[in-house]
């Protein structure tokens, strides 16, 4: 029988991380992408006796995303899950005041590198007529917030690539989901404030968030739901929060 691959973006922590393990126990070879090389080689050991393929790179390198992904070994290529998860916010400031390499980090992983990483993995999915395709939004594509502006404006454009995506792939029977979370305590926060971890800890304080394996144990129900069902869009948020700016803190 063909073994089932999944791809995972920026899974050397937080969501991508959880979803790499939870699919491996699902039976999946896992493809594993990010930068750190060192946290990749790390996954190998807590992934166990799965096949697994570690792949070093930056979404934002047009030519190496399509240079590595397009020579995949063959017994890797025909990628039955793909999950953009790659991406995170930078900075938090006002429109007014927001830093040029803030935005141009956001737009070009979150949106960018989602579409190199797709463009060279969904032809082959059309060829086969199969794959299921998981983009990874958030809240904050749904609602604008205050100071939020071009990370929001970022999983916006998400939305609307992945609502594009299901439209475009219908023909060829691909699945195609966004799952949109909401406050996830990851390494979300610590990149968002540059490394300041009290500041980042802050976000968390005072409510129960969710954690990385709430969303990979989503990820793992979506990919086993018979082949005529598809989660197209699901949000999902802490119970302590009702919408992007609404969080009901006891500090
Ligand atoms: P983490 O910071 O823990 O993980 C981010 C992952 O993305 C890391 O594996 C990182 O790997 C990878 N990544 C970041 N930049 C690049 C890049 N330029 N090239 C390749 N890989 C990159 O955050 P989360 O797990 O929380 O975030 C995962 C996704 O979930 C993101 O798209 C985020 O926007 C989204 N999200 C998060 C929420 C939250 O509250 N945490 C809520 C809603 C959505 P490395 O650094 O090794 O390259
Ligand atoms: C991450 C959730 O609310 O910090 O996408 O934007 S939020």
């Amino acid at each position: 029988m063909k073994k089932k691959i999944a791809l995972i973006t920026g899974a050397t922590s937080g969501i991508g991380k959880a979803t790499a393990l939870i699919l491996a126990k699902n039976g999946y070879s896992i493809i594993a992408t990010g930068r750190r090389k060192e946290k990749l080689d790390a996954l190998k050991d807590e992934l166990g006796a799965v096949d697994y393929l570690p792949l070093v790179f930056d979404v934002r390198e047009r030519e190496k995303v399509l240079d590595v992904l397009g020579s995949l070994p063959d017994e890797w290529k025909q990628v039955d899950v793909l999950v953009n998860n790659a991406g995170n916010a930078h900075g938090m400031d006002p429109i007014q005041t927001g830093n040029l390499d803030d935005w141009d980090a956001m737009m070009d992983i979150n949106v960018k590198g989602l579409l190199y990483v797709s463009k060279a993995i969904i032809p082959g999915m059309c060829e086969r007529k199969s794959g299921m395709v998981i983009n990874i939004g958030s809240i904050a594509g749904k609602e604008a917030y205050p100071n939020g502006n071009v990370y929001c404006g970022s999983k916006f454009a998400v939305d609307a690539i992945t609502k594009g995506m299901r439209i475009d792939l219908n023909p060829f029977g691909i699945r195609v989901v966004a799952i949109h979370p909401g406050l996830v305590e990851t390494e979300f926060s610590l990149v968002r404030f540059k490394g300041d971890d009290q500041r980042a800890a802050t976000v968390y304080k005072g409510f129960e968030p969710l954690v990385a394996q709430d969303i990979a144990e989503i990820i793992e129900f979506v990919v086993n739901r018979p082949a005529h069902v598809v989660l197209a869009d699901i949000v999902v948020l802490p119970t302590a929060q009702a919408s992007a700016t609404i969080v009901h803190k006891t500090l």
